[in-house]
């Protein structure tokens, strides 16, 4: 959670609008400046120039609060730490894939060799349609990481260019083998 203090002001306003526009959680505490109030002594611990506005980064490193003062250097914390989020999520960002195929047994060796991934395989059953023709089928389902996306779509393509593909982006996982190696 950000804690930003001040008033209704445009130097106070530009930072609202950063905190809105990047989805922040944050709260709002008004400073009363003009009675005095940037000269309590507890304000002035966070910002020492006894202005508005103030941000407390309470999830600053190891939870540690960290106060941040001057609108110019609020707004380039905000954007550097949003985008230190988006490097990270980003590249540890993993995506859950369900491939259906009368080709799995292909696909799921080429997953395993080529890929170095795990794959679990569900027993199902497909072909539901006008035609009623439905018969057993291995569906596949591994976790990659965003990287790997293109690689995979590619190799199931190259043994089956019709094989059903579902992703979904995933927040967590527990369990498998997906961190304990490192990326090719
Ligand atoms: N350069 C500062 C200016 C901040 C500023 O002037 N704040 C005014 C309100 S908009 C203030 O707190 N004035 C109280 C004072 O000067 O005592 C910034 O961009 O944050």
């Amino acid at each position: 959670m950000i804690k930003l203090y001040g008033i209704t002001s445009p130097n106070v306003l530009k930072v609202a609008l950063m905190l809105e526009e990047i989805g922040a959680e944050y709260s709002l505490h008004y400073v009363p400046i003009f009675t005095g109030g940037q000269f309590d002594p507890a304000f002035e611990e966070i910002s020492p120039n006894h202005k508005v506005p103030v941000i407390v980064d309470e999830d600053a490193e190891g939870d540690k609060a960290l106060p941040i003062f001057e609108s110019g250097a609020i707004l380039i914390y905000l954007a550097a730490s949003r985008t230190m989020d988006f490097l990270i999520e980003g590249i540890e960002e993993y995506t859950g894939v369900t491939i259906v195929s009368p080709k799995a047994e292909e696909i799921s060796t080429m997953i395993t060799d080529k890929l170095g991934r795990g794959i679990t395989a569900y027993k199902g059953m497909h072909g539901y349609g006008k035609r009623g023709h439905v018969s057993d089928i291995n569906i596949l389902f591994t976790v990659i990481t965003r990287l790997e996306i293109s690689r995979l779509r590619a190799e199931v393509d190259a043994i089956d260019p019709h094989a059903f593909i579902v992703m979904q982006s995933l927040k967590d996982t527990k369990g498998g083998m997906i961190k304990k190696r490192p990326l090719k």
